[in-house]
C-alpha cells in the first residue's frame, strides 16, 4: 500500500495561513511527522488562488525538502504551477493530477511524459464529475489512451475514480468501487488511488465511515490512497484490512506495527 500524506494542503485553514505567512516550521513539522509515519509521497497543495500558486508551490517545496527526502505529490490544476514545481523539486514527483479535460491532456500530459513521473487520472472530463459507474470508466478509458499514446507506462498511472461524498448520493462509494473493479479487470497494471476522507464529508463521526470505506476500497483493487497518515486508528484497520485480504505474508506488518506499539491496548 502506497500512502500520500495529505496535511499540506492549503484549502486547509491553517496550512492556508502558514503559506500567507511563510511559517517554515508549521510546514516542516507536518512534512516531519508524515514522512516518518511512512508516506510514499506528501502531497503538496499550495491553495487556489491563480495568481499565488506558482510562487506559493515552490516555497512549499523548497520548506518541506529542507527536512525530508520523502518525494512530493504535487497537487494543482495549474499547468503553471506544476512547471514551476517540476524544477524545485530534488526527487521524481507524483503528479496530482491528469483527468480527461482536455486542458489537462493538453498542457499537464506533455509534462509528465517529458519527467517521467507518476501521475493521478480523475474520472472526470469536461462535462464534470459523471454520476454513474459506466460514463467514469469511458472516461478512464479516455485518458489511459492519452497516456500510453504519450509512451507512459500503466504502471506509472493512479487512476483516481473520484470519492464523492455519501451525504449528497448514498451510493457514492459503491459506484467508486465499481469503477476501479471494472478498470482493473481491463488494465490490470495500473494503480488505483483515492481521496479517502471525501467520502465522508458533510456527516458526523467520519473516521468510522472512512475505515469502512477504506476496507472495501481496497478489497476491490485499491493500492494506494491520500490520507492522514498521522491518525493511528486508520492506520490500524488499514493494516487490518490488508492483513484480511492475504496481502501481508507472514502477518509481517501487522505483527511489527503491533510490537512497536502502535495499536490500541484495548484492542487486545
Ligand atoms: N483526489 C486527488 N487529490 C486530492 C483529493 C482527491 N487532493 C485534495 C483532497 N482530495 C485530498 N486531500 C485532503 C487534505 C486534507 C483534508 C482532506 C483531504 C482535511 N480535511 C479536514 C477534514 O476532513 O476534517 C478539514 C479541513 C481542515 O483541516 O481545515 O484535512 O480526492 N487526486
Amino acid at each position: 500500500m502506497q500512502i500520500i500524506g495529505e496535511k499540506i494542503n492549503g484549502t486547509r485553514k491553517r496550512v492556508g495561513q502558514a503559506i500567507l505567512d511563510r511559517d517554515v516550521n508549521y510546514i516542516q513539522n507536518l512534512a516531519r511527522r508524515q514522512a516518518e509515519a511512512g508516506s510514499t509521497w506528501l502531497d503538496v497543495n499550495a491553495g487556489t488562488q491563480p495568481s499565488r500558486e506558482p510562487d506559493d508551490l515552490v516555497w512549499l517545496i523548497d520548506t518541506v525538502q529542507a527536512v525530508t527526502e520523502t518525494p512530493l505529490s504535487l497537487d494543482s490544476a495549474n499547468p503553471a504551477a506544476l512547471a514551476a514545481a517540476i524544477k524545485a523539486v530534488n526527487k521524481t514527483p507524483l503528479i496530482n493530477s491528469i483527468s480527461g479535460e482536455s486542458k489537462r491532456l493538453t498542457e499537464v500530459l506533455p509534462l509528465v511524459a517529458e519527467h517521467g513521473c507518476p501521475v493521478i487520472a480523475l474520472a472526470m472530463d469536461d462535462r464534470g464529475i459523471p454520476e454513474d459507474s459506466a460514463t467514469r470508466v469511458e472516461v478512464i478509458h479516455k485518458v489511459l489512451a492519452a497516456t500510453r499514446a504519450a509512451g507512459i507506462p500503466d504502471t506509472r498511472v493512479y487512476v483516481d475514480a473520484l470519492a464523492m461524498t455519501i451525504s449528497t448520493n448514498t451510493q457514492s462509494a459503491l459506484i467508486f468501487c465499481d469503477t476501479i473493479r471494472t478498470i482493473h479487470a481491463a488494465y490490470p497494471e495500473v494503480h488505483f488511488t483515492v481521496g479517502l476522507s471525501n467520502i465522508s464529508f458533510g456527516l458526523p463521526a467520519r473516521s468510522y465511515i472512512n475505515r469502512a470505506f477504506l476496507t472495501l476500497a481496497l478489497a476491490a483493487g485499491l493500492d494506494c490512497a491520500i490520507l492522514d497518515p498521522l491518525d493511528q486508528e486508520l492506520r490500524a484497520a488499514l493494516l487490518a484490512a490488508e492483513l484480511v485480504l492475504g496481502r501481508d505474508n507472514y502477518c509481517l506488518k501487522y505483527v511489527r506495527a503491533y510490537r512497536a506499539g502502535m495499536f490500541d491496548k484495548a484492542a487486545n
